[in-house]
């Protein structure tokens, strides 16, 4: 196992159901430590950007809206296999497929609002953390 870091944003659905507390009890709970954290209007052009690869999607125009509908809570998760784990406790994309006790199947609605991100591979990772944070603001 090594130690790593992967970037998480709780969304704006998740915000509006006040379970961030819930949520980050989650990632304690799975041994991911929460290393650096803001909540943030995403503009627009923010949300574009982070999702940047889905840009020629079908759903990219929803997926910027619903990012913009509120504030999101980003942070940096840490531990073994961060990455993987976080993937693991989010469950699937569509809550609807999420396995039992996952937080998508027990907070998410919808595969547009499906409560949280987490970054997908180490360089992807690496890329979103440095979109959000600077190297003052990680120690
Ligand atoms: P995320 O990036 O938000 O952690 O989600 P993910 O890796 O599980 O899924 P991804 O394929 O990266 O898609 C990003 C977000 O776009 C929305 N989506 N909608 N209607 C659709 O077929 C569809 N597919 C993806 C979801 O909200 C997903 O979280
Ligand atoms: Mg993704």
């Amino acid at each position: 196992m090594s130690k790593e870091r992967t970037l998480s944003i709780i969304k704006p659905d998740a915000v509006a159901k006040n379970v961030i507390g819930q949520i980050y009890q989650r990632f304690e709970d799975s041994g991911l430590k929460i290393v650096a954290a803001k909540m943030k209007q995403l503009s627009q052009a923010e949300a574009e950007g982070f999702y940047a690869v889905h840009s020629e999607r079908p759903f990219f125009g929803d997926l910027v809206s619903f990012m913009t509908s509120g504030p999101v809570m980003i942070q940096v998760l840490e531990g073994d296999d961060a990455i993987t784990k976080n993937r693991d406790i989010m469950g699937a994309t569509n809550p609807k497929e999420a396995a039992a006790g996952t937080i998508r199947a027990d907070f998410a609605e919808s595969i547009d609002a499906n409560a949280v991100h987490g970054s997908d591979a180490p360089e992807t990772a690496a890329q979103e953390i440095a979109y959000f944070f600077s190297s003052i603001e990680l120690n």
